[in-house]
């Protein structure tokens, strides 16, 4: 019944930022997966008849790469595995299932916001047992085992109806089927305030949630419209579909543009909200404002009190190293503890853990707090409502009193996507060459009081973290921040980060663009960023 199959390495299941994260025809390799599912299994311990959670996004290969693991797991020894149904299952309501059911861990399917498809990303990712997303340790053992693997154990057992909800049996391996929304459903409304949500709606309050075709279409339609009585339609796009329509299931100004025009136009809803492929982001636009993701965990970390689930306030806020410091301002003010951790969500697992930290944030449209160790996108948008809602305010008006009394940060991020490796390479390298000369010179009239390649030093386990980015800092408190990223699939993204501080209120109804140009212009002077990728604008501007 168990097989052991001799297998040879692959050298490149190297687990970036999120997960292993490739194009389908890889992962289509012989061996390629099980490979790499039985190397998470050898980097742990202790897990002999123990539950993994599973699930995905829906994309493209998830459900071979489901039976696969099933066959896997049974062989390895676990004693149950719990699927989210049809495979689905998002990032937040996994990480939900790991603690509410005390699992070993969990492996989620998914290569979040890229897109999906026969010649699309897939993508595996492993979470430990607080239901967060393994750290460095583990993830860096898993790499090592990948490159040395010549053997897995797999079970002969048949198929799983993955639809059919109910408990069957894998040889010894109980495997359940439930119902991947209900336990998620259950957390928000002990978060937050449905009546006064529901109540708003009632009274006219209009709003709309862009699914993305991804995994969050079929919790909208039961949180927003069956429990919170939004009309129906309210959540759009909800089929989880392989490819996700075609596009790139990534809610920002560029993939979720018709949402925000249809809150722009004048007879648009009063709010909008999309999430990406696995769930874990959100954008949020209020009629007449967008609200950055930086400016969302600021906002929410200072109106958190009055939701529920936060009522006797937070314990501190962490955000990663390139989101703007707006959250530190209200950290500060509520006299509360504030980190700035690397990129990715697994450097905010500790802080949760340790208590140190209620909520965390990311500029690439994450937020999230300690009701689960993934960030969480409906947790999001549910929260801007419940802030509506008790507030009794509009969006804008809210975003406009925070920067009134905080000031505001311009912010932007400049992706430029598929660069030649070798050329983005070599951006960084001659960046990191020449930091240690750059403080005290000037460039496009503003002058450098630092500049330094980011390391985290994680105050709860003492582990480090080097290389995570490069800050050129200002006086004044502006910075511009580059790095490249861990999750692209072909050649390499490069990101610029531009955030300027503006404490003047007078001032704060800029244009974005307009408001960082001196900025953006001293990014291209400061990396020679033309030159290198041989591009004159960014491939994506959020
Ligand atoms: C990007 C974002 C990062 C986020 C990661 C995973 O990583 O910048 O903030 O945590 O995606 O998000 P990178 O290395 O490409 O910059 V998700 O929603 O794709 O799992
Ligand atoms: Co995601």
């Amino acid at each position: 019944m168990i097989r052991t199959v001799s297998t040879t390495p692959y050298q490149d299941q190297k687990p970036g930022t999120s997960g292993l994260r490739k194009k389908v025809p890889v992962f289509q390799q012989p061996n390629y997966v099980e490979n790499f599912v039985q190397s998470i299994f050898d980097s742990l311990e202790g897990y002999h008849g123990k539950t993994l959670v599973l699930g995905g996004d829906g994309r493209y290969y998830n459900r071979e790469a489901i039976q696969v693991i099933i066959r896997m797991a049974a062989a390895n020894g676990f004693g149950k595995l719990m699927i989210g149904q049809g495979g689905i299952l998002s990032t937040p309501a996994t990480s939900n299932m790991i603690r509410k059911y005390k699992a070993f861990g969990g492996i989620i399917l998914s290569a979040s916001h890229n897109a999906g498809g026969p010649h699309e990303d897939f993508g595996i990712k492993y979470n430990s047992e607080n239901g967060g997303p393994a750290p460095e340790k583990i993830t860096d053992r898993i790499f090592e085992i990948s490159k040395k693997i010549s053997q897995y154990k797999i079970a002969d057992v048949g198929p799983v109806d993955l639809d059919k909800l109910g408990t069957t049996m894998a040889g010894d391996m109980t495997v359940e089927v439930f119902d991947p929304v209900k336990d998620y459903a259950e957390l928000m409304e002990s978060l937050f305030d449905f009546d006064a949500i529901s109540a708003m709606i009632k009274g006219g309050f209009r709003m709309q949630f862009d699914a993305m075709h991804a995994v969050t279409g079929p919790y909208a339609k039961e949180i927003l419209e069956k429990r919170l009585g939004a009309p129906d339609g309210t959540a759009r796009n909800y089929h989880p579909l392989e490819d996700f329509g075609g596009h790139h299931p990534d809610p920002n100004l560029v993939h979720a543009k018709a949402l925000y025009d249809d809150v722009m136009s004048p007879s648009g809803p009063d709010f909008g909200a999309a999430s990406d492929g696995d769930g874990d982001r959100n954008m949020v636009v209020g009629k007449g404002i967008f609200i950055t993701p930086s400016d969302s965990l600021a906002i929410i970390a200072a109106n958190a009190t009055l939701a529920k689930g936060y009522k006797k306030g937070i314990a501190g806020v962490a955000r990663s190293m390139p989101t703007s410091g707006a959250a530190d301002r209200v950290a500060q003010k509520l006299g509360v503890g504030f980190y700035e951790t690397p990129t990715g969500w697994k450097f905010f697992g500790n802080l949760l853990d340790a208590g140190k930290v209620t909520l965390c944030g990311e500029e690439s449209f994450g937020t999230g707090s300690n009701h689960v160790r993934e960030k969480d996108g409906l947790w999001a948008v549910l929260f801007w409502l419940n802030i509506i809602a008790a507030r009794g305010e509009s969006a804008k008006q809210i975003v406009e009193k925070h920067w009134a009394e905080y000031g505001r940060n311009y912010y932007s991020r400049h992706d430029y996507e598929e660069v030649e490796s070798d050329r983005a390479n070599a951006l960084v390298a001659e960046l990191r060459g020449k930091l240690a000369s750059l403080p005290g010179t000037s460039v496009r009239g503003m002058k450098i009081a630092a500049a330094d390649d980011f390391a985290y030093h994680d105050p709860v386990d003492g582990s480090i973290s080097e290389h995570q980015g490069i800050r050129v800092m200002f006086e004044g408190g502006s910075r511009v921040v580059f790095r490249l990223s861990g999750t692209g699939t072909s050649g390499a993204t490069l990101r610029v980060y531009i955030e300027r501080y503006e404490p003047d209120k007078t001032r704060h109804d800029l244009d974005t663009q307009e408001a960082l140009a001196d900025l953006i212009a001293a990014a291209d002077d400061i990396a020679g960023i033309r030159s290198h990728t041989g591009r004159d604008k960014p491939s994506v501007i959020t």
